[in-house]
């Protein structure tokens, strides 16, 4: 079964429309392919290595056949317009939104699948945390197609309305799956309590490139360490949002401060975005 897709011009209230059905939605074309060429060129010193040298592809979950290189954003300037792509931040705004004052970037990976490699196990990303589900969306991930994502070439697996299912119930070779095809400049946005999982490569020569960006709730730890990702020196003259997306800014109401202040504020900028809600008595 394919996974809705949706024009680029959907709004925001659309996209969540399907992702509160599936727990993932296609948008075609969200970014230029040109930008997505950027973003090739920029990471091609660590996309192009033999797969063996990737320090990551070396177990079954992160494959052995998948080469993943992190730390994007000091990486690739490319991939920093791609985490501040307008339309997915206002749907960020609407499913993370009411869990926190912020969300922030959590992980950035660009994952290439070689031909020969098998599917990953399917997994969902929430099981980092100890929340129970289903339950409010901590997480939402994007991944987006550097080359064409073909059922046969590894595009994402995604089981459909998973994100529904009780903490008990894990996928069997009865649910239905969905394949994740998309040409370049197109995304897969996905919540993290959906079932999902890289695809297998059953091609003899076609590799499978989709940059991950992830992101969480502003006062929960993000997965990837961003600090070390994109240290200082090279944060200091990112744009100020994107800076605080990363985690360069406090959390209300004191969450993240550096000597006593919040380090995205400046003297007398005012105050950080309150909770807009409650999650006390929510489950
Ligand atoms: O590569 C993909 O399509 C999905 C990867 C993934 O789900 C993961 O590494 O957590
Ligand atoms: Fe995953």
């Amino acid at each position: 079964m394919p996974l809705e897709s949706v024009p680029a011009t959907a709004t925001a209230k659309r996209l969540v429309e399907v992702l509160e059905r599936d727990g993932a939605v296609i948008v075609e074309g969200l970014a230029a392919p040109a930008a997505m060429r950027r973003i090739g060129d920029e990471l091609a010193p660590w996309l192009t290595l033999p797969i063996e040298k990737s320090p990551l592809g070396n177990d079954r979950f992160k494959g052995m056949k998948t080469l993943r290189t992190s730390s994007l954003i000091a990486k690739s300037p490319g991939c920093r317009d791609l985490a501040t792509t307008p339309r997915v931040l206002e749907v960020l705004d609407r499913v993370l939104g009411p869990q926190c004052a912020t969300y922030q970037l959590s992980w950035t990976q660009a994952i290439r699948i070689a031909p020969g490699e098998v599917a990953q196990v399917a997994h969902r990303d929430t099981n980092m945390y100890p929340f129970a589900r289903p339950g409010p969306e901590c997480f939402v991930n994007t991944i987006w197609a550097l080359t064409e994502f073909t059922k046969e070439n590894g595009g994402t697996v995604v089981y459909p309305g998973s994100h529904l299912w009780s903490d008990a119930r894990v996928p069997t070779p009865d649910d239905e799956v969905a394949h994740v095809e998309m040409a370049p400049g197109s995304v897969v946005i996905y919540y993290g309590s959906v079932f999902h999982g890289g695809g297998a490569n059953v091609t003899s020569d076609r590799d499978r490139i989709g940059i991950g960006l992830a992101y969480t709730l502003g006062w929960l730890r993000q997965e990837e360490n961003q600090y070390l990702a994109c240290p200082p020196e090279i944060a200091r003259d990112l744009p100020e949002a994107l800076r605080a997306l990363i985690g360069y800014a406090g959390h209300y109401p004191f969450l993240g401060w550096h000597e006593g202040a919040d380090p995205a504020l400046h003297k007398g900028a005012g105050q950080r975005r309150k909770y807009a809600t409650s999650l006390k008595g929510r489950g």
